[in-house]
């Protein structure tokens, strides 16, 4: 049985939806943000206290996307995966670690200055610079949805999965109202999916039944 442990709307949210879009049996367990401060017990498992945690039999696994890639390729050849012989295999890795490495990073930067901080350490310019360095960097993303529906490989994969975090914790943020037309039609399509609304469902769910608030992480406020 895979276990999943999350908190609302952080990053294992990736993982949450791709359970959920592959119809995988999965035990969720939902913890308080920040885990290192809230649920210190976690840091036996994972000593960053890092958001996600996911064990698959002897497999552990604390990266979101690479959780996503390894739970496509598994569960899903040629569908959610992009294979290695198939025209966007470069694409797909590129879409999907971009998802992570160069969209959610800046994000963080906003909510740690922007609101984890206490108020005399919040950096307003700071989280302003990295509010604009984020939408610059959404903006390679504009031409290429404006052309076609998805990420890449002309189907919905994981690096939709992975690139959609990021604009769920940007939307989260506060930041939807200014994206650009292409980015905010796909952001749409996205949400509309069965497994993304049954991903929010089950996290809602486990949060109340686990006696965890539910609001999303970027609503979280410090200082932490
Ligand atoms: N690169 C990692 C980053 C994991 C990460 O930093 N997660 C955040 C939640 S979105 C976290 O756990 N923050 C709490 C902390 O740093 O104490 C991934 O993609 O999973």
């Amino acid at each position: 049985m895979i276990t999943l442990y999350h908190c609302v709307s952080a990053r294992s949210f990736r993982p949450l939806w791709m359970l959920e879009e592959l119809g995988l049996p999965y035990e969720l367990k939902v913890l308080p943000f920040p885990p290192r401060l809230e649920a210190q017990p976690y840091l036996e498992l994972n000593a960053l206290g890092t958001i996600p945690a996911f064990f698959d039999g002897a497999t552990r696994m604390t990266e979101s996307a690479a959780i996503c890639h390894y739970l496509a390729a598994r569960h899903s050849p040629g569908a959610l995966n992009v294979e290695t012989d198939e025209p966007d295999f470069g694409a797909y890795l590129n879409w999907l670690h971009f998802g992570e490495a160069t969209l959610t990073f800046p994000q963080t930067l906003i909510l740690r200055y922007a609101r984890f901080e206490s108020a005399e350490r919040r950096q307003p310019q700071v989280a302003e610079d990295y509010t604009r360095w984020f939408l610059s960097r959404l903006r390679t993303l504009e031409p290429l949805l404006a052309r076609q529906e998805f990420m890449c490989a002309g189907r919905f994969t994981a690096a939709d999965v992975s690139v959609g975090y990021a604009l769920m914790l940007a939307d989260d943020i506060g930041l939807k109202e200014r994206f650009k037309p292409a980015v905010l039609a796909y952001w749409q399509r996205l949400q509309a999916r069965d497994g993304y609304q049954r991903a929010l469902a089950a996290q809602q769910r486990a949060a109340v039944e686990q006696g965890v608030p539910a609001h999303p992480v970027a609503q979280a406020t410090g200082p932490f």
